[in-house]
């Protein structure tokens, strides 16, 4: 992780960061994962190999998620004590509900994060991979959600956006400077 490319919005809540997800020291994590809940490719497959099978285990509990729902489980061998999975959209073009599915994946991940005493939480770039959703249009409904989560009562005092290239990070330090203030 690249100190220098650290950048914190709204008082210092809201942190903006490169790297991979799975090595960071925070209370939650959340995966960008698909209906089955039972793993998957990108960061999915990523937060699998590093929580290892235990994880697998569990999720096999969790009977799948809906498009826009969220279910969590321990962080077994991870950092994070939870890992809050998100189902996002697949991206059909924009007219297919999508932006109000991604918005429900954050507001859905904060709002688990307040019932479980959550202080620090990550979130990848939730359906802008292999789900195609556009990254322009993606981060500002990210960090919209993120922050009216943030200004509601809540127990976590800082979320941190966590981008997997440097290219994403540009996108999204243009969402938070556009959307959440200095
Ligand atoms: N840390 C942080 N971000 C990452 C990491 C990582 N280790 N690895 C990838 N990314 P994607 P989706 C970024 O494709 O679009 C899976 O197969 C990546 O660069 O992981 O929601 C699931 O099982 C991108 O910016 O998720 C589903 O089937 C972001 O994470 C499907 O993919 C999300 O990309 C979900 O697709």
């Amino acid at each position: 992780m690249d100190a220098a490319m650290e950048r914190t919005w709204l008082g210092a809540r809201i942190e903006l960061v490169v790297g991979d997800i799975t090595r960071l020291a925070v209370d939650a994590i959340v995966n960008a994962a698909n209906a089955s809940l039972l793993g998957g490719g990108g960061v999915d497959g990523a937060i699998h190999r590093a929580a290892g099978p235990e994880l697998l285990a569990e999720c096999r509990t969790l009977g799948g998620a809906r498009t826009g729902e969220v279910k969590a489980t321990g962080g077994h061998r991870l950092p994070a004590r939870h890992v809050f999975h998100a189902v996002g959209p697949v991206w059909r073009g924009g007219s297919g509900g999508e932006d109000a599915l991604l918005a429900s994946c954050y507001r859905e991940a904060m709002r688990l994060a307040a019932e479980r005493g959550v202080v620090s939480i990550a979130f990848p770039s939730i359906s802008t991979g292999i789900y195609g959703f556009p990254i322009e249009r993606a981060a500002p409904i990210a960090v919209r959600e993120v922050r009216r989560a943030l200004e509601a009562p809540t127990t976590v005092t800082r979320a941190v956006f966590c981008c997997f290239s440097a290219p994403d990070r540009a996108v999204y330090e243009r969402a938070l400077d556009a959307v959440a203030g200095p």
